[in-house]
């Protein structure tokens, strides 16, 4: 139990304004119901052991009588909606109220997440980076099933609707890595759709944004990798000025992400290799064919260029 009041994906360690909302909210919720869990077992204790009395009858309904409307009926609604009243208020900093600063768009796919920066046109994926202490509105959609979008130490979590879009603010207050997870069962890999997300002090989130809107052309890669890549993974992919795929992860900045398959391995030379033989083994059922009948040294070629896409 304790192990879940720290790390980077836990609620209970928040890390804005909303989020500490959200588990002041928490804790007053579990000492109530942790409250009237001992009222109840005191309660329970007394009625086993006290010794038996006789009430006559129109006592003994007035008692029934107070008890079902006291505590069946008056009690249940006034705490829940105090609760209510309550966690509606702590919500209200995830409203996107007013136009913020930044806008991003987020799509969740099976099993991996889209991100768009509409200023610059810049797309990545499986990562999201944001400037330490301007609010965002991030709005959430889907491309297949229902998904959901949790970062716990930013704020709540909102549904990503196939053909809807919804809109939450976050706002980090302080530098740090956090972590994501798709909060709405998705399919056999949706435990395997992690979220990198990166709060930037607000220069250092402009070089980066900046770095991603002009980047310089990217060559294709060479020879029979080359080909490969134009004639499968093209397909699928986006590498800007080389390729306009949109199945799969837009690749152009591929070599700075930190991990592949939305978290399921490291991104470094052996991680990339080991994706390129063997994503259906790490992670089966992902939406990205086999390429088994091709041979080692075209893919390492093709990893060789893939670890060179960084703006
Ligand atoms: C039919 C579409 C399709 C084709 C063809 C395809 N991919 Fe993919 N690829 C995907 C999908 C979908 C994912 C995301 C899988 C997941 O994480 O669930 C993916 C993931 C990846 C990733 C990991 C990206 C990340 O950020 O995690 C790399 C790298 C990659 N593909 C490279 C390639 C290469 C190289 C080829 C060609 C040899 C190729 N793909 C062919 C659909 C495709
Ligand atoms: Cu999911």
């Amino acid at each position: 139990m304790l192990a879940g009041c720290q790390g980077p994906q836990s609620a209970l360690d928040p890390a804005s304004a909303t989020a500490r909302e959200l588990a002041r909210l928490w804790w007053v919720m579990s000492s109530v119901a942790g409250l009237v869990l001992l009222l109840v077992s005191v309660l329970w204790l007394y009625a086993l052991f006290r010794a038996p009395r006789q009430y006559p009858q129109p006592q003994a309904r007035r008692i029934q009588r107070r008890l079902l409307i006291g505590g069946g009926l008056l009690l249940p609604t006034l705490s829940v909606s105090a609760l209510l009243f309550y966690g509606v208020n702590a919500a209200r900093g995830m409203l996107p109220l007013g136009e913020a600063p930044l806008r991003l768009e987020i799509t969740g796919h099976q099993w991996w997440w889209e991100v768009r920066y509409p200023q610059g046109d810049v797309v990545t994926a499986n990562q999201l980076i944001l400037p330490v202490g301007v609010p965002v509105d991030i709005e959430v959609s889907s491309a297949d099933v229902i998904h959901a979008f949790w970062v716990p130490r930013l704020g709540g979590k909102l549904d990503m609707t196939p053909g809807r879009r919804h809109r939450v603010r976050l706002q980090a207050d302080r530098e740090g890595v956090f972590r994501g997870q798709c909060a709405e069962f998705c399919g056999t890999q949706h435990a395997h759709m992690i979220l990198h997300v990166e709060a930037l002090p607000p220069e250092r989130f402009d070089v980066w944004l900046q770095a991603r809107t002009q980047r310089a052309a990217i060559a294709p890669a060479p020879g029979a990798a080359g080909e490969l890549f134009a004639s499968r993974c093209a397909l699928c992919h986006r590498v800007a000025g080389v390729s306009d795929g949109r199945r799969g992860p837009d690749l152009t900045d591929l070599a700075s992400r930190p991990t592949l398959g939305a978290g399921v391995i490291a991104n470094d030379a052996a991680g990339l290799r080991r994706w390129l033989r063997e994503h259906q083994r790490l992670k089966p059922g992902n939406g990205m064919p086999n390429h088994d009948d091709v041979d080692d040294t075209t893919l390492d070629a093709l990893a060789a260029w893939l670890e060179g896409l960084a703006p």
